[in-house]
């Protein structure tokens, strides 16, 4: 894979001290330091003359620079790569409309818990609002989307704000972080003896919190006593990286798992306390529900879809999310590999767990389950053409091996590969989480590709979401970032038009909503990728073999039908 397209200086541009001089550093040099000094390795940018003082100090310091061709792919890059890495991912964006450009990615960021720090340049301070070229009140426009936002007022604290900016992102549930660098602050150059420089592993501390000891005792005497627990392990399952945690909980403990967001792929699919098409069924007739690190939001149906009469227990990093929107019986704030360790713990070789109830009603789950699946499995094995969405899902849950990183960037299409893409491995599942950002699937290929080079990425796109980035496909291919791309393609944005022709009739519904017959495989080929156009259903897997074997970013572009409607689109559940 092409690396940074820079070449390190063999001088180090940071001043040498000659002659008794003091040895001088740059601002985007000490952000380089600093960035350093957290464990980034890649900035994802997008040129202007307000910033290329940061590369200078890449350069330095043996950062990539991945140069894309709009700040939105940037933003979300950094994003999925802090996802990927557990590490802050950066992007560096220019002032004004570089910095505007990035405002998707960064919000995308901000519901999704995701520590990226995003640096904008500014008009230097000297010209502060004279009118200087792309001036923008840039710190009132990321205030409210990240969890801290400042301006650098001084060259000799660029690098001791940039790690401010880190424990910020850090605290809590994490989340972005914004920095805006005046252009003369960022080019000015000080005493290296003036700036603090934070050095790595000494400037914060471990955000593994334990939890209220008390309330976690409380937590192992209900999952002993319960006769029909269940868990759903979300997000910060991942977050915590507490999969190990999770499997050893839900293994000793006897308890049926469930999972959504990033914490899908945690248990294998196959596994016995692995279940997926009974959750309905389990939030209803489950006596202990424990929800691990994902809100009652509207993936939850607020709180609403669970059983009023189910002890309800909700472990997250944020004290806020704790028993938001749902009244529950036990809260518990802190890290979920920490509390679900503890109480895996606490009740190792307790004798009051019933094993024979327990395994009665994981009997009870599995048949739901398994009634459900065979209920769908003719669409999935459908021949029919155009080709039924389901049968698209079921090719690539099929290819997908445990080295697939599996990533959703649609609407309907990505609605109908929730229900039957299962991910083989923890962190192997992306989607934009739940400000439900098309466009993602370009720049976490980006990300998944740099943060994880062995592993195969398998991008399942929209043909709406794909146009959105997709100029970024030649990115990937200036830097060899080779995926499998599979592009569902409807001619429309269906999971919009379905709301609309329910509510104004077919033929109004169709406005605003409708997109040419594009074959993105020959857009690929134009780009210097690999691309095909698949009609049939029995050529979706040979095609998809033969983008693996290209070694290339590949477009498989999937004719499917575009008058079936996942469950989900169908009962509009996105906005109950
Ligand atoms: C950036 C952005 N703009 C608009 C939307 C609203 N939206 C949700 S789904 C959807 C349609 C997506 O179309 P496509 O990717 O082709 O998938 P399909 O629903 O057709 O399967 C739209 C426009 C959104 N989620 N994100």
């Amino acid at each position: 894979m092409a690396q940074a397209n820079t070449t390190p200086d063999s001088a180090t541009r940071s001043g040498t001290a000659e002659h008794g001089e003091p040895e001088l550093i740059s601002g985007g040099h000490l952000v380089a330091k600093a960035l350093k000094a957290e464990g980034v390795e890649v900035i994802y940018t997008l040129c202007g003359g307000h910033i290329i003082d940061i590369y200078d100090g890449c350069v330095d310091e043996g950062i990539d620079v991945i140069d894309v061709r709009h700040e939105q792919v940037a933003a979300h890059a950094a994003d999925a790569y802090a996802r990927i890495t557990g590490r802050p991912g950066c992007a560096v964006v220019t002032a004004g409309p570089g910095t505007t450009d990035a405002v998707t990615g960064v919000a995308n960021a901000f519901r999704a818990e995701s520590p990226m720090l995003l640096i904008g340049g500014q008009g230097s301070l000297s010209q502060h609002k004279m009118g200087s070229l792309q001036d923008l009140p840039h710190v009132d426009l990321m205030t409210p989307i990240t969890k801290f936002a400042a301006s650098i007022p001084a060259t000799e604290r660029v690098a001791d704000i940039v790690s401010m900016a880190f424990r910020e992102a850090h605290h809590g549930s994490p989340g972005p972080a914004y920095l805006e660098i005046p252009r003369d602050i960022l080019d000015a150059k000080v005493p290296v003896s003036k700036a603090r420089i934070p050095q790595a592993g000494h400037y914060r501390a471990s955000t593994h919190s334990a939890g209220d000891p008390d309330s976690v005792a409380k937590l192992a005497e209900l999952v002993s006593k319960a006769e029909k627990p269940c868990i759903l392990l979300g997000s910060q399952t991942w977050t915590c990286r507490a999969t190990d945690s999770a499997i050893e909980f839900v293994r000793q403990l006897d308890v049926p798992a469930y999972m959504n967001g990033s914490g899908r792929g945690t248990l294998p699919p196959g596994d016995p306390h692995h279940l997926q098409l009974s959750r309905r069924y389990a939030f209803q007739n489950a006596d202990l529900i424990i929800v691990v690190g994902t809100p009652f939001d509207f993936r939850m149906g607020y709180g609403k879809r669970l059983s009023t009469d189910a002890t309800v227990v909700q472990i997250d990093l944020d004290y806020r999310t704790v028993g938001k929107n749902r009244d529950i019986d036990l809260g518990i704030v802190g890290d979920a590999g920490r509390v679900l360790s503890a109480v895996t713990e606490m009740n190792a070789g307790n004798q009051s767990v019933d094993s024979a109830q327990r395994k009665a009603w994981l009997e009870e789950l599995r048949a739901v389950e398994d009634e459900a699946y065979q209920k769908r499995l003719p669409r999935q094995l459908s021949d029919s053409t155009p080709i039924d969405p389901y049968r698209l899902v079921h090719e690539i849950n099929e290819f997908l091996t445990e080295d697939s990183i599996y990533i959703g960037d649609g609407g309907d299409i990505v609605t109908f590969s929730g229900q039957v893409v299962q991910p083989k491995a923890p962190g192997h599942w992306m989607d934009p989480g739940p400000l439900g950002t098309l466009g993602v699937g370009v720049p976490f290929i980006m990300a998944a590709k740099q943060a994880m080079p062995h592993k195969e990425i398998v991008c399942l796109f929209g043909d709406g979401a794909f146009s959105l980035t997709g100029w970024d496909f030649e990115t990937l291919v200036r830097f060899d970032m080779p995926f499998i791309g599979i592009v569902g393609n409807n001619s429309s944005m269906n999971q919009i038009r379905y709301g609309q022709a329910e509510k104004y009739g077919v033929d109004r519904g169709r406005v605003g909503n409708t997109l040419g017959d594009v074959p993105f495989g020959e857009f690929a080929k134009m780009l210097g990728g690999y691309g095909e156009d698949v009609s049939n259903p029995a050529d979706i897997r040979p095609a998809m073999e033969r983008a693996r074997e290209s070694g290339k970013p590949s477009l498989i572009n999937v004719w499917v039908d575009p008058e079936v409607y996942a469950p989900g689109t169908m009962n509009q559940t996105m906005y109950k």
